[in-house]
């Protein structure tokens, strides 16, 4: 199976999935703001017509895309581990941090400020709108070690991208520490973000001309 990335987006959480799991994947790098394959070797929308990551691409040349449906697609090759938490109530919350983590988190506040063209006023909101939510996901920890109990399961694997990118944007994590420390502190997580933190830099220093201000710094 491969699987479409871009260094640092989503996609990262896939990554994180995939090696907790013991799953291996090919990887594909993507230039979402050129809109091709970081190889040169094609246009990505025709791959992938929402031009988005990740998508998966199974070994019959059938395709997945959404990141809660590929996190439990890759979970449920390990059936054996709890990756989707260690019985049905804990099930239940795994699927609830996902959403949680895709909607709220995901598109509410980074996907608006990390956009193109967002808006001033919007990138506003959201930051207006960061601490609320980050202690959403905390009174949802409720200190426990992970999302649903006592082990890591795909729902903190959403949350471990979607705090690391928090950071770059200098959002305040202080409702979800330790929470968001535990995280970052999981081989797997600490394995993508080496991983990914070079390609990061040079898929930044190739689209430069195209990204106009980091998305960092906006
Ligand atoms: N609903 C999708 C969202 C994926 C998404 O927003 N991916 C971002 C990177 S984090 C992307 O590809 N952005 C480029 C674009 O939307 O054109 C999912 O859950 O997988």
């Amino acid at each position: 199976m491969e699987l479409y990335f871009a260094p640092y987006a989503c996609s990262m959480a896939v990554r994180i999935v995939a090696d907790a799991a013991g799953v291996e994947l090919t990887y594909r790098e993507v230039d979402l703001y050129a809109r091709r394959f970081a190889d040169g070797e094609g246009d990505y929308p025709t791959a992938n017509p929402r031009g988005q990551v990740p998508l998966l691409l199974l070994d019959d040349r059938d395709t997945l895309v959404e990141v809660s449906a590929i996190v439990q697609y890759l979970a449920a090759k390990k059936p054996e581990g709890d990756l989707m938490g260690a019985s049905d109530r804990e099930r239940y919350k795994v699927l609830e941090g996902l959403s949680f983590a895709a909607t709220e988190v995901h598109k509410r506040l980074l996907f608006v400020l990390g956009a193109q063209g967002s808006p001033t006023e919007a990138r506003t909101y959201a930051r207006q709108s960061a601490p609320a939510v980050f202690a959403h996901v905390a009174r949802a920890v409720d200190g426990r070690p992970f999302y649903a109990g006592e082990s890591f399961t795909v729902a903190d694997a959403y949350f471990a991208w979607a705090f690391i990118v928090a950071r770059t944007f200098r959002l305040d994590l202080t409702p979800v520490e330790p929470y968001a420390e535990r995280l970052a502190a999981l081989p797997s997580v600490a394995r993508a973000l080496e991983i990914e933190t070079p390609l990061a830099h040079a898929s930044w220093r190739r689209q430069r001309g195209l990204i106009g201000e980091a998305p960092w710094l906006r």
